[in-house]
């Protein structure tokens, strides 16, 4: 009983926070009842077949990246920045950090020439040898646009449960909206047109630490990439993430 009235309030709660954002609400349901990512769940890899862990050689996983191809993954510049190729590997179709799944070298780390701040906070690795793909190791499509202001997208990675937390075994999700950039900028003076925001208004769910690298995902297209944040799933400071649909260009041209 007491589960029923948890479940139809978190319901009735978070239609209405989508409604209020102008949103229906349909897409944008807590998967769970176990809050996690911050605020999400365990989520399976076949559910996000382009998610990799980025690991360092001796201290394992660090950082999110999106499969883009089979020899290319796209991840945050400020994760591989300081980084050399032979220090880094990385691991597809496994839910579980550092287990199972497969694991490939780096033989090019490709950082955008522009990124300063957090600006342009974007890389490619590509690795030495080619993914093969089935129901757990897949690509994404990169988006061309950024989905309206309220809408539901999805973020997941191995990152901290809580600020201050620790970063889980188990990969995690949460869905979140599309935050309006002005609105942002009010927060984040120093947000830029290769940024978007997206987050929980009145907190609580977000990405956090170690998820950076990994996808903002909208209709099975990559629409971001976990950037940054004050804190993590505070109230008004939403989550920024590199804003791929303006990015996409670079990013085709150096995945060569
Ligand atoms: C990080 O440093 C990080 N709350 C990731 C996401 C956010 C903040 C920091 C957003 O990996």
């Amino acid at each position: 009983m007491l589960r029923l009235i948890t479940v139809t309030l978190l319901y009735i709660c978070c239609l209405g926070h989508c409604k209020h954002e102008h949103n229906t609400g349909k897409d944008c349901r807590n998967i769970c009842n176990h809050l996690r990512i911050v605020g999400g769940c365990p989520a399976k890899i076949k559910d996000h077949p382009y998610q990799v862990s980025i690991e360092h050689v001796y201290r394992g996983h660090f950082c999110g990246g999106s499969i883009l191809s089979k020899h290319w993954i796209v991840t945050a510049a400020h994760c591989v920045k300081e980084m050399k190729a032979n220090q880094l590997r990385v691991r597809a179709g496994t839910s579980h950090k550092h287990e199972e799944g497969t694991v490939r070298k780096v033989h090019k780390i490709v950082v955008h020439r522009k990124f300063h701040n957090f600006d342009f906070d974007v890389a490619l690795l590509k690795v030495e040898k080619p993914f093969h793909f089935d129901k757990s190791v897949q690509q994404i499509a990169m988006a061309s646009t950024v989905p309206d202001v309220g809408t539901c997208v999805t973020v997941s990675g191995w990152g901290y449960l809580e600020l201050g937390g620790h970063s889980p075994l188990n990969l995690h999700h949460v869905e979140i909206l599309i935050i309006d950039h002005r609105q942002c900028a009010s927060s984040y003076h120093d947000l830029t047109p290769q940024m978007i925001c997206a987050g929980w208004p009145r907190g609580g769910r977000d990405s956090c630490y170690m998820d950076s690298g990994g996808p903002l995902v909208f209709q099975k297209k990559l629409v971001g990439i976990v950037s940054w944040g004050y804190g993590c799933a505070l109230a008004g400071y939403p989550g920024v993430y590199t804003n791929v649909a303006v990015l996409k260009k670079w990013i085709r041209e150096h995945m060569k």
